[in-house]
């Protein structure tokens, strides 16, 4: 769905011996006879690359196009494709953007930006001091006074704090 694999052939086999790890019982080694093939999401979070990462789920979630977390191979190659360090800033900024955007209404409200600070910091700040950075981030972020984000005024936000952009890079 992101149509963007940066990888080479060589990399795209490793990253099937990955996913065949994963679930040795589910995954043939050879597709001709059996090509709808998932692994499901509790599987897939648990690897080293999303077992720390806060968004593991919605991560996983957003690149399932079953809709149920469920990740074919091409799914996989999308996710990691999004995640390593070669992708294009733009991109993972789209990515991102999706991510926090929790209740899908292609802003990025307070509600979003306090579960995304909740999550990025694990919850290692007040709800106060939460509320106050959100607040102050939405404020310097929001190009066009309406109190929300778009995905312009988020770009205007992780140019400043790029923080924001950095559980989304992974080493494969
Ligand atoms: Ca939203
Ligand atoms: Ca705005």
């Amino acid at each position: 769905m992101w149509d963007c694999t940066c990888f080479t052939r060589k990399e795209i086999l490793r990253l099937h011996g990955r996913y065949h790890e994963l679930a040795p019982h589910l995954v043939p080694m050879d597709y001709t006879n059996d090509p709808d093939v998932k692994i499901p999401l509790a599987l897939i979070v648990n690897m080293p690359e999303l077992k720390e990462n806060p968004f593991r789920n919605r991560i996983v979630e957003s690149f399932s196009e079953d809709g149920q977390g469920n990740l074919s191979f091409n799914d996989f190659v999308d996710m990691f494709s999004v995640l390593s360090e070669m992708a294009p800033r733009e991109l993972k900024a789209i990515f991102a953007f999706k991510i926090y955007d929790f209740n899908v209404d292609n802003y990025i409200c307070n509600e979003d930006l306090e579960k995304t600070l909740n999550k990025l910091t694990k919850e290692e700040l007040t709800p106060e001091e939460v509320n106050l950075v959100c607040e102050k981030a939405i404020e310097e972020a929001d190009l066009d006074g309406d109190n929300k984000l778009s995905f312009a005024d988020f770009e205007n936000m992780i140019s400043r704090a790029p923080d924001f952009l950095s559980t989304f890079h992974i080493r494969i």
